[in-house]
């Protein structure tokens, strides 16, 4: 890690009023989870976009959960890591109004007690009947689905994650105050997302021409050129030296 990329970033953090961080899956490999589209990511592992294509969970959920009871003790095991913590440090400065836009569905910011957090694609943690719509703890499914069976409601209808598959439209009044946190950031950090999952990964065309960007993500993003900062480094370890220096 190039301890002057640090302070550069230690820097923009303490110049700025309105931070934003737009989190991907790469947020969440420090924590045990992996991603997509990393060498050592869950498509490198023959895990296909099928398994998260709503119309194939609507006539083979048995595709998902397959999927899901694979990856549970990765899930289970995740907690947060020194990076989502090192944001909820950076927001508790005075003056600092920081926000967390995430495409993630684990609850990790969430679980860090980050203070404003936007997950556009859902969430893990509840889940709803598709019958009758009765929402349940996804924790109360896990001896369901370890035991290699899809969820299912005492009605009979297949509980599904209140998380937003391929196919589906994401929340419109979070995608709205995610859009507003960008156009109001005048820093806004991009840490661990590829940047090609539309429309979260065209959030960065919101921001003001005067909005600093910085890049923390290992793989390359369309966004790279357009930013004050790229550092390839991994997230969490950058994030919390970052802060340490405030
Ligand atoms: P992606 O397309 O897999 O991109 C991840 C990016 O993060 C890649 O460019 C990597 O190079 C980079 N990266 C990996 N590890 C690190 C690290 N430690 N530090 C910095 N960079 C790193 O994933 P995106 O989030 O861009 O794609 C959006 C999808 C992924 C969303 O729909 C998510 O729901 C979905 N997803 C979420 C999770 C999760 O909730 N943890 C896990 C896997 C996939």
């Amino acid at each position: 890690m190039n301890p002057d990329d640090v302070h550069l970033l230690a820097g923009l953090f303490r110049q700025a009023r309105d931070i934003v961080f737009l989190t991907g899956a790469g947020m969440s490999t420090e924590s045990g989870i992996p991603d997509f589209r990393s060498p050592k990511g869950l498509y490198a592992a023959g895990v296909t976009e099928a398994v998260f294509d709503i119309e194939v969970f609507r006539s083979h959920p048995e595709v998902f959960y397959g999927f899901v009871r694979d990856y549970l003790p990765a899930f289970r095991a995740a907690r947060p890591h020194a990076g989502h913590r090192a944001i909820t440090t950076l927001a508790a400065r005075p003056f600092a109004n920081v926000s967390v836009i995430t495409q993630n569905i684990d609850s990790l910011h969430q679980d860090a007690r980050n203070p404003v957090v936007l997950p556009v694609h859902g969430s893990l943690a509840a889940s709803v009947c598709q019958s009758c719509g009765a929402r349940t703890p996804t924790a109360a499914l896990w001896p369901q689905i370890e035991s290699g069976h899809v969820p299912r409601h005492a009605c009979g209808g297949v509980f599904k994650p209140e998380v937003v598959f391929y196919g589906e439209v994401l929340p419109a009044e979070v995608f709205r105050a995610a859009s507003n946190r960008v156009y109001a950031a005048d820093l806004l950090v991009v840490c661990g997302t590829s940047l090609v999952v539309n429309p979260a990964g065209g959030l960065p065309r919101q921001r003001q021409p005067s909005c600093k960007t910085v890049i923390l993500n290992q793989g390359e993003t369309w966004l790279d050129a357009e930013a004050d900062l790229v550092l390839r480094e991994p997230a969490g370890v950058v994030l919390e030296a970052a802060v340490s220096r405030l």
